[in-house]
């Protein structure tokens, strides 16, 4: 108690003291934005000293850290989730309540860094929290964005795309390391000159850009070691061209600076679907060496020049494809900076790298031309060339004569580097994300890999961090969970099973029942303060929070809305309990389907919300700009959590688990997580329905799906399908989903419906019926809401990062 109040003075000193050093004036006198970034800047300071306190500590280490290498990290904001892991929450609230402070309010000034765009970036996140949090020495690296992920302003229903320059203001939690500088070369070309009867390769003529570190350090939940993400920042070599300068050509030499900064200027905001440009393989390059150089250097400095050991001291885990030009770039560091011979670098190498794939969509997988390819990287191309010359050798060893093999296995096919291919060969572990998916990369995606490298393919199954999902988002449940079985579930996740004995308990469901509750009335103010939308939080909150894409079925959800809007105005007595439906989606920019869900989903809300002669019982609410810290403030709000992609497309989902987590009941197909999900809480505690992945891909390989065929037959589907073009959606544009709604009966040449919506339909509104009288009873809602906590412990990314750190990355 008495330490405590330490705290608490020393706290609140250290604030007064920082508002006067930064603005000259008192608390009182201090604006919000002045007072939270004192707060912030005294928060900071302590990061601070625990890293260098973590480093003391770590100094003489000599065992094996991973490098987490990533174009995207999602992290969301970092203030209270540092406060909670510097274990000095409820000082700085008390201190804040005290000087008539609302920290809550404060909080949520920090802007939240979009340096990602969905699942993979915030999947990347949570690895972090739970690397720091179990005490294993990692290093996230990546590119310090100067803008992250666009901001989302719905105007006429239409999404509109705003920058997102979230570090206007300075970051408080970056830490420059200019001397730390690395220098990446562009460009240019190769000569190859002989040395003492040695060819050695010489790279010239090439453009060269500093790459300059910006760590941020990354707290665990109690614990010493203190990690971080290296984030690194495109400089030019030169302030400008003084020469240029000189001659008078001032635009010149600043167009020089600027191309050499832009290449970490912006997040591409394609989710699934590669932009093939320059600037993209750039950003990868540019992050990449300068991580392998200065993973080496380190090295160098710790263990000198015997190569052979570095597998046992450095472990780099390639995070989709992106990064994978990591591998050449270590080959060329190894063969041209070190001087080893080809068999002693590539043997370094492919005990040193580790792949993790995330999705089997065909058009995602990264592809780059060759042209492209060899200009931009010279070297680098020379070094793939080999690899794979070497590779399909040894296919050929394996599989004589069959040239076709060969020929798809290959790294370089078509004048295009194929980078999963890139990533298989030159790693030692290749892993899906769930079950489900690993299964389906196994025996179909790379499946001749896999007969090739059978020791090479595994599963490990996502993960989500409890700290931020739980412990802060939803602090009513986590006291709840607290007081029934203790705080050991925030570091153990598999204690929450010790939940399980409550699933009967009146007092348990009543008391989670009234924390769900009053999450809603929190969000239902957010809903009428931004969308100026009055729902019912008596409803049920039923939501589908992700990227927007058509294979995650937004439309499907969206349909079956405009369905039991039908039911409601034939039959005034169709007995529904009252619904609110809550979208939040961000469509990649260029990507035209999925802005016209966005547009669809407000349509038919707008039609909805505003008929007053169903009663309210229907409401339609997209929220605009979803990011981290609003999926914070929906999922604890939540009952009804929509994972309904096509069965076979969604490689794993961590959304599901976030609200399972929180209590929410699942309606999904069998795809990704969702397998797991549902065999670990039982078929009768989630709402499964339509196609399995072996029936969508049956249906794909025989080209026998009629989904007109499913209209004809279907008065309800009909009804909605139709409303699409004669009015009722859109009376001004009859025509605006025309085409949407002729690719699900029709197609375009391709495949009709290729997502299953209309064959899942039915099966769709059944589950949905069974939702509908379940929430009516209580006992046995609030039993399944309990039951899916307790069976949350496995969904942790702490077990995920066990399973990575002894299994692939062998730590400790
Ligand atoms: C280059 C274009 C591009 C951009 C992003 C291709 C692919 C991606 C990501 C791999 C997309 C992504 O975020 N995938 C998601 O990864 C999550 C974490 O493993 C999974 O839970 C999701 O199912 C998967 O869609």
């Amino acid at each position: 108690m008495n330490q405590k109040m330490d705290k608490k003075r020393i706290f609140r000193a250290a604030l007064e003291t920082k508002v006067q050093r930064m603005f000259g004036r008192s608390i009182r006198a201090a604006s919000k934005d002045q007072i939270y970034q004192a707060i912030t800047q005294v928060v900071s300071d302590l990061v601070k000293e625990q890293r260098a306190y973590s480093r003391e500590l770590m100094g003489n280490y000599d065992g094996k850290e991973v490098y987490y290498l990533s174009m995207e990290f999602l992290m969301g904001r970092a203030l209270s989730n540092n406060l909670i892991n510097l274990g000095i929450e409820d000082v700085v609230t008390e201190v804040c309540y005290e000087l008539d402070l609302d920290l809550e309010e404060l909080k949520e000034i920090e802007p939240d860094p979009g340096l990602g765009n969905g699942g993979l970036g915030r999947l990347a996140a949570c690895f972090l929290d739970s690397l720091a949090t179990l005490g294993y020495k990692a290093t996230g690296c990546g590119i310090r964005y100067e803008y992250g992920l666009f901001q989302q302003k719905i105007v006429d229903g239409y999404q509109v795309e705003i920058s997102d320059p979230w570090l206007e203001n300075g970051s408080s939690w970056e830490i420059a390391l200019p001397e730390e500088t690395e220098i990446v070369k562009f460009g240019g070309f190769v000569e190859a000159n002989e040395v003492d009867g040695r060819l050695v390769y010489e790279h010239k003529g090439y453009q060269s850009v500093r790459a300059v570190p910006y760590e941020m350090p990354i707290l665990g939940y109690e614990s010493d070691v203190v990690n971080s993400l290296r984030l690194w920042a495109a400089r030019a070599t030169k302030h400008f061209d003084m020469s240029l300068f000189g001659q008078g050509k001032y635009l010149d030499a600043l167009e020089e600076k600027e191309l050499a900064e832009v290449i970490s200027k912006v997040l591409y905001p394609d989710d699934n679907h590669p932009e093939g440009k320059a600037l993209r393989l750039k950003q990868q390059y540019f992050f990449v060496s300068a991580s392998v150089q200065s993973i080496v250097r380190r090295f160098r400095r710790q263990h000198g020049t015997d190569f052979a050991k570095f597998p046992d001291h450095v472990v780099i885990h390639i995070n989709d494809t992106h990064p994978a030009l990591a591998i050449p770039e270590l080959m060329r560091i190894l063969l041209d900076e070190d001087g080893l011979d080809w068999d002693q670098a590539w043997n370094v190498t492919k005990q040193t790298f580790a792949y993790t794939n995330h999705t089997i969509m065909e058009e995602a997988l990264e592809r780059w031309p060759e042209g492209l390819f060899r200009d931009l990287l010279p070297r680098l191309w020379d070094i793939v060339y080999e690899i794979n010359e070497r590779f399909c050798a040894s296919l050929w060893e394996r599989y004589p004569g069959d040239w076709d093999r060969i020929a798809r296995l290959s790294v370089i096919a078509h004048h295009e580097v194929k980078m999963a291919h890139l990533c298989i060969v030159g790693s030692f572990s290749v892993n899906g994300v769930a079950r489900l998916h690993s299964q389906i990369l196994r025996d179909e995606v790379f499946a001749e890999f896999a007969d090739f490298y059978p020791e090479k393919f595994t599963n490990v199954t996502n993960g989500v961090t409890f700290r931020r999902f739980l412990l802060k988002a939803n602090r009513g449940l986590a006291e709840l969970i607290t007081d029934r079985i203790g705080p050991g579930w925030i570091k153990h996740p598999e204690e929450l099973a010790n939940f399980l004995p409550y699933q009967d308990d009146k007092g348990t469901q009543e008391a989670l029942a009234a924390i769900r509750h009053n999450n809603k009335i929190a969000l239902a103010k957010y809903i009428a303060d931004h969308n100026h939308i009055q729902v019912d939080p008596s409803s049920i909150f039923d939501v589908q929070i992700k990227r927007l894409h058509e294979y995650k079925r937004q439309l499907l959800n969206i349909l079956h809305v405009l369905y039991l809007y039908n039911r409601l105005l034939e039959d005034p007595s169709f007995d529904l309990h009252p619904r609110t439906f809550i979208f939040g989606a961000k469509a990649a920019p260029g990507y035209g389907m999925a802005k016209l869900i966005i547009k669809l989903i407000h349509d038919v809300g707008e039609r909805i919300n505003n008929d007053p002669t169903i009663h309210g019982k229907l409401k339609v609410v997209f929220l605009e700009n979803y990011r981290v810290s609003l999926a914070e403030a929906i999922i604890p709000a939540s009952d009804v959590s929509e994972q309904i992609s096509t069965a076979g497309k969604e490689a794993s989902g961590t959304g599901n688990m976030k609200f399972m987590l929180n209590g929410a009941l699942t309606i999904g197909t069998l795809d990704g997580a969702n397998v797991e999900i549902a065999q670990a809480v039982g078929e009768e505690n989630i709402f499964i329905f339509g196609l399995r992945a072996e029936e969508t891909s049956r249906y794909y390989g025989e080209q026998n799906y009629r989904p007109y065929d499913l209209y004809l037959a279907d008065p309800y589907l009909k009804q909605v399908l139709d409303q699409l073009v004669d009015g009722f959606v859109n009376a001004q544009k009859l025509a605006l989903y025309q085409d949407l709604r002729h690719g699900l009966l029709h197609g375009w040449g391709g495949m009709a419906d290729p997502y299953f919506i209309l064959q899942d339909f039915a099966a769709y509104r059944e589950a949905h019926e069974q939702i509908d009288a379940q929430y009516r009873q209580p006992d046995i809602w609030w039993k399944k809401a309990i039951i899916n906590i307790g069976h949350a412990g496995y969904f942790s990314s702490d077990r995920t990062i066990e399973e990575y750190s002894q299994r692939i990355w062998k730590l400790r």
